[in-house]
This record gives C-alpha cells, sequence and structure tokens, in this order.
C-alpha cells in the first residue's frame, strides 16, 4: 500500500498553540477536519487544555458554565479513592453506572491555515468554544464537509448529559450559525457527504449501545440536515482482527469513480485505533461495496505510539491536493500528523 507519513510529522504540535486562556495549559491538538478553502487547506482541529496547577495531586478540569460566560474549575485530588484515574481521557467513579464523571480536559476548535498542506499559520483564539449546556465538557473530533458553497462542521459535545453531535454552518472561517444538536446522546464521529443522493443528503453516524452490541457505524438520511431519519447499521465490527472493538467513520466520504471511499477507525482488543477504508455505493451510500481486511494504517510511529494516549491514529479529514490525497489524523490525542497517498491506490488496497 502506497501512503507516505510527512517526514516532518507530526506537523502540528502542542508547542505551536497559544491557550485560549492564561491560567490552561494545552494538552493536545489533535483530530482536525479538512477541507480546502481558498486555495489553502483548512484545518478545524480540536485543542485540548487543563487548567494549570501547582500541585501535581490535583487535576483542574475547566468546565465551562453557559449561565455565567464563564469557566468553572472542578479540582480532583488523585489520591481521592473515589475516583479512578486509569484512563488519562476520563475521571470515573469507582462503582459509577456511567463511562465517566469529568474529561480530564476540555476541547475547543481552532483554525489553522496553509498554502503547502504541511506548514500551518494556527490562529490565536478558539473558533468555536463550548457554549451552551450540552458543551460543558468541551467539543471534540470536528469534522467539515463542504456543500455548495457552505462549510459545514460536525463535532461532538459532551456535558453531564452525554455526547451529542452538533452541526456549525460557516461560509467563511470567521463567523459560525449553529444549527442545533443534530443527534441526541450517545453519539458522535457523524460525517456528512458531500452532495445530495437521490434529493437527500446522508450522514455516517455512531450511536453506542448501552445495553447490547458494540459501537458500529450507521448511516442515516435527512432532506434539511436538521432533520436526520432511516437510520440504518452500514458496518460493523469483525472479531479477532484490528477493527473487532468499535468502529466510526474518520473523514467525510470522497467522490471517486468506484464509490464513495471512506476511510474510518477501528479499534482493536488492546485499545489500538487504525484506519481501514469502506468503498460504498455511488448511488445507494447504505450498500457497502468494498472493505480493507487490514489496516490502510496502524500506530507504529513514536508519536502515534506515546502520545497522551497510546496508540491512536485518527483521521478526521482527508483533501484532495496537489493530485494527491492529503490525510490529517490525529496521533496519540496529542498531536496532527499527515500521510499522503492517492485515491486509485487506496482503491487498489481495499
Ligand atoms: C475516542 C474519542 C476520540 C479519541 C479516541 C482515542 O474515540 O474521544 O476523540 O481520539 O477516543 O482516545
Amino acid at each position: 500500500m502506497n501512503i507516505k507519513r510527512c517526514r516532518l510529522n507530526p506537523i502540528i504540535t502542542c508547542r505551536d498553540i497559544v491557550p485560549s486562556h492564561e491560567n490552561f495549559e494545552v494538552t493536545g491538538v489533535f483530530n482536525p477536519g479538512a477541507v480546502v478553502y481558498n486555495n489553502e487547506i483548512v484545518l478545524a482541529a480540536r485543542v485540548s487544555e487543563k487548567v494549570k496547577s501547582s500541585d501535581q495531586n490535583i487535576i483542574n478540569v475547566p468546565i465551562a458554565n453557559e449561565k455565567e460566560n464563564s469557566i468553572d474549575v472542578a479540582s480532583i485530588d488523585i489520591r481521592d479513592k473515589r475516583y479512578d484515574f486509569t484512563d488519562p481521557r476520563v475521571i470515573k467513579r469507582q462503582e459509577s453506572h456511567s463511562d465517566f464523571e469529568y474529561l480530564t480536559s476540555m476541547s475547543h476548535i481552532r483554525i489553522a491555515k496553509s498554502s503547502d498542506g504541511v506548514n500551518f499559520k494556527i490562529d490565536e483564539n478558539p473558533s468555536i468554544f463550548p457554549g451552551d449546556k450540552y458543551e460543558s465538557f468541551g467539543i471534540e473530533d470536528p469534522r467539515i464537509t463542504r456543500i455548495d458553497q457552505s462549510y459545514y462542521i460536525t463535532y461532538s459535545a459532551v456535558s453531564k448529559y452525554g455526547i451529542v453531535v452538533k452541526l456549525v454552518k460557516t461560509q467563511d472561517f470567521k463567523s459560525y450559525k449553529s444549527l442545533g444538536n443534530i443527534f441526541s446522546t450517545e453519539n458522535k464521529d457523524v460525517v456528512i457527504f458531500p452532495e445530495r443522493i437521490k434529493e437527500k443528503y446522508f450522514a455516517l453516524t455512531r450511536p453506542v449501545s448501552k445495553s447490547t452490541g458494540k459501537p458500529v457505524i450507521w448511516i442515516s438520511e435527512s432532506q434539511n440536515l436538521a432533520e436526520w431519519g432511516n437510520h440504518r447499521v452500514l458496518a460493523s465490527t469483525r472479531d479477532n482482527i484490528w477493527d473487532s472493538c468499535k468502529i466510526g467513520a474518520g473523514v467525510p466520504p470522497i467522490k471517486t469513480k468506484e464509490g464513495w471511499l471512506e476511510l474510518y477507525h477501528g479499534v482493536d482488543e488492546c485499545g489500538k485505533y487504525s484506519m481501514g477504508a469502506l468503498l460504498l455505493d455511488l448511488k445507494d451510500p447504505g450498500k457497502v461495496i468494498k472493505r480493507s481486511l487490514l489496516p490502510i494504517m496502524e500506530p507504529c510511529e513514536e508519536y502515534e505510539k506515546n502520545g497522551f494516549f497510546e496508540n491512536v491514529i485518527f483521521p478526521c479529514g482527508a483533501v484532495e491536493f496537489n493530485e494527491k490525497l492529503y490525510i490529517y489524523y490525529g496521533a496519540g490525542d496529542n498531536s496532527i500528523a499527515l500521510a499522503i497517498s492517492s485515491i486509485d491506490d487506496i482503491l487498489n488496497s481495499i
């Protein structure tokens, strides 16, 4: 499989990010949506931050306060036996039925632009910052889809109500209009197709069932991008291989001569996140034509294996640029990396 990591990887790291607040420390910049806009590549990156702490036993979790338009801080002592800190991403309450009580950081969305796809100029301020009560723990993993002259950004919003999916529209990456919660809890990894198919919009989604089964990729339809229906399973996990535990859409589907190409993430029994591909029917995207048996990329570089969270390749955006496919992915929940391939090479490998 002909796919090359950029030799300057990781191309964006925490050191490149100005914190959004003087008391904050950046813990990651990762999982970026990507699109070409005005001949430049625009990334919508997830930036995670925590409140600085002078005591190494205390984690200060920022929580957006919608009413006051301010940030509250939950100070948690890592010696507190009521909590479980084994997953660096979350703080769990022992014996609780919930997956977690707090996230260890709060994320927002930051724009970065580049004319060569490798060297990025990163905004000093957030573009989309947690605002309403569904976003108080942060907003994560943006994906961008261009439809006609507008850019639609989907992202996961995390709060005490769970994880929902939001949709935001922009024409210029300067002002943003929220179109509300498009999928209720728990859903994430939503990518919208770049054009209507038989007059309907389509999206890949990732609902999570609490009762049975594993998190897998679904497909939904809409007349107006706001209300979605005809939800059905598109692709499931496969036992004993790299995508056996969960799968989720990665980049918004790319139109090719053979079908819609979807680069997705799959998680194995050890919690390793790798990237694979699905090929969907052009006229009926609910039909899978092909699926990669082996991952197209799996974590093997230092920055993918040893980040904030180990062994993660998490693609959220890919653009056709200079006759190649530039795939932007989060590495180790810590930095942004670039892999370059071509649509033909990926199609041939599936
Ligand atoms: C979840 C999400 C992602 C993250 C991966 C790996 O799927 O929270 O944002 O990159 O886990 O930690």
